[in-house]
Parts: C-alpha cells; sequence; structure tokens
C-alpha cells in the first residue's frame, strides 16, 4: 500500500523571493517524506490543465499567465494526512486571512501572489502528481530516521 501523497508547488513568487528553503524546510521539519521534485517553467497548456476548475473565473488568464512566468518547484510530499495537513500548513487562499504560523499567512500579502500550491483532496493530488509527475520520477524510500517520526 502506498502512503497517502500530495502534489505542492511553490509559484514563481516564492522563487522568485528565495522562498524555496524556507517553504521546503517547513514539510521537511514537520516529517513529511519528500518523493519528488523538480524545477520548471510551467508550459501554458500545464497551467491551464493545473487550474482547469477555475477556467470559468474572471482571474482565470492572470492566473496562467503568472504561474508560467518563471520557475516554479514542483514536488510530492508524502505521510499519514498529508494533503489536508499540508492545506493548513498553507493557510487561507488569501493571505491577509491566513493564519499567522502558516505559509501564506507568514509569508505573503496578496491573493495574486500567494506563494504556493497544493492539493486540496484525494481526488485532485491523484490528478495533479500525474499531469506535473512520471511514475519513474517519484521516488518510494524510507528515511533512516523514520522510525523516530511515526511508530511503526
Ligand atoms: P487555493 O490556491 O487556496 O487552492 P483556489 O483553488 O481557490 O485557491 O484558487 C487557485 C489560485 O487562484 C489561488 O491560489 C489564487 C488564485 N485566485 C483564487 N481566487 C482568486 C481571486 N478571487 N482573484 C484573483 N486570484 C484568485
Ligand atoms: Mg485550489
Amino acid at each position: 500500500m502506498t502512503a497517502e501523497r500530495t502534489f505542492i508547488a511553490i509559484k514563481p513568487d516564492g522563487v522568485q523571493r528565495g522562498l524555496v528553503g524556507e517553504v521546503l524546510g517547513r514539510f521537511e521539519r514537520k516529517g513529511f517524506k519528500l518523493v519528488a521534485l523538480k524545477q520548471l517553467i510551467p508550459s501554458r497548456d500545464l497551467a491551464q490543465e493545473h487550474y482547469g476548475v477555475h477556467r470559468e473565473r474572471p482571474f482565470f488568464d492572470k492566473l496562467v499567465n503568472f504561474i508560467t512566468s518563471g520557475p516554479v518547484i514542483a514536488m510530492v510530499w508524502e505521510g499519514e494526512g498529508v494533503i489536508s495537513n499540508a492545506r493548513r500548513m498553507i493557510g487561507a487562499t488569501k493571505p491577509l486571512e491566513a493564519d499567522p504560523g502558516t505559509i501564506r499567512g507568514d509569508l505573503a500579502i496578496d491573493i495574486g501572489r500567494n506563494v504556493i500550491h497544493g492539493s486540496d483532496a484525494p481526488e485532485t493530488a491523484v490528478f495533479e502528481i500525474g499531469l506535473w509527475f512520471s511514475a519513474d520520477e517519484l521516488s518510494s524510500w524510507e528515511p533512516a530516521d523514520q522510525i523516530w517520526r511515526v511508530e511503526e
């Protein structure tokens, strides 16, 4: 059985502002397991598929322009409850409404520059991981100190 996995991306604002280490560090320190990571400038096709549910929204074109404007760090993180817990670590969509202590609450101001994406449900996670990664880009591995994070 494969443990729960989620798709997380640091958006171009986060990369440009030098926040990659800060964001990665939070997931690492929490104890989730990194199973894939790459940097890419997404194509418009990829961005439009990724944000397909927002296709009819007035901000869609702006959103696609933004996410394709520079490098994105695409990642897959694994662990029990990682999908919903990553969303809690990320915070509310509007950074000014995101709780302090969350990534958006601590690091952002503007809804269009909110640093990070995280899958919002199990079906979304499966779709987004498959969209951004091929199966051979995902590593199954056991961190040497895993026993100190979770009891078997
Ligand atoms: P989230 O990223 O928290 O899952 P979402 O899926 O509702 O939020 O929207 C995707 C992204 O689109 C969001 O991170 C920022 C942008 N966005 C959402 N609502 C917006 C709005 N009203 N105006 C401008 N951008 C918006
Ligand atoms: Mg969303």
